[in-house]
């Protein structure tokens, strides 16, 4: 798989070198690409941005440099077709089922803008061509300053998912939002004793149906009220 990430700000993607990530790109499970948008801007200031139509605060990014990034990512890709994802605080909400299917992508392209956003055409102009698939996407109801940390957020979530990448593919089957949607229960590790704490004695019994009923018992249904922490 192939992951481009357009920004203003590149520098914010160095975390993907660290980790699992890091070790991911360096088998040749994963290909990151980090395009600086004002590769593409002109003049000395390489302005990426101008004033909104219709007035309003802040700055609008522009769509002709966006269009000759996106165009240029295009060209260097071998993909059949290519997942455009543009961040957005207003985009379709992130869930674990979309990062299952974001892991079977030949090419994710990552639009991170800022200021105000991105010119609305852009999104447009891409869903008229067959050979791009796009998504205006949120990772949640919160906002942000940009789409960066949003896109690496979801590189995590996909790119954990690509076979190889986790050590053992067994804490995949294993972790929550698994297929029965459960998800995580409490877990626990030595000492046994902590501060006047101590571990529930059916995980210490070696009797796994019994703790596997304890772990379902102790599993939160996503929908249940109390995820909300209200
Ligand atoms: C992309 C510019 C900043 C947003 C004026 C603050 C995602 N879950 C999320 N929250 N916010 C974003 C996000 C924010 C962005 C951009 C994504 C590009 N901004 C803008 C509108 C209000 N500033 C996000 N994914």
């Amino acid at each position: 798989m192939k992951i481009t990430a357009i920004s203003i700000f590149p520098e914010y993607f160095q975390p993907l070198g660290l980790s699992l990530i890091g070790k991911a790109q360096r088998d040749k499970l994963v290909e990151i690409d980090l395009v600086n948008l004002r590769d593409f801007a002109e003049g000395v200031h390489k302005s990426v941005d101008d004033t909104p139509y219709g007035g309003g605060a802040g700055m609008v990014m522009r769509p002709d440099i966006w269009g000759d990034a996106i165009d240029h990512v295009a060209r260097t890709s071998e993909a059949t077709v290519i997942d455009l994802v543009i961040l957005s605080p207003s985009g379709k909400r992130l869930h674990q089922e979309d990062a299952k299917r974001f892991a079977h992508s030949e090419h994710i392209v990552f639009a991170c803008g800022r200021y105000e956003g991105i010119d609305a055409r852009v999104g447009e102009h891409y869903r008229k061509d067959a050979r791009f698939r796009v998504q205006s996407i949120s990772i949640g109801d919160y906002v942000l300053n940009g789409g960066e940390v949003a896109a690496l957020v979801i590189m995590e979530a996909v790119i954990r998912l690509i076979p190889g990448v986790l050590g053992n593919p067994e804490s995949l089957a294993e972790e929550s939002h698994n297929d029965e949607g459960y998800l995580e229960y409490p877990v626990f590790t030595k000492p046994v004793q902590w501060r006047g704490e101590s571990v529930p004695e059916v995980l210490l019994s070696g009797n796994h149906a019994e703790i596997d009923r304890w772990r379902r018992e102790n599993s939160q249904i996503p929908s249940s009220p109390d995820r909300s922490g209200e």
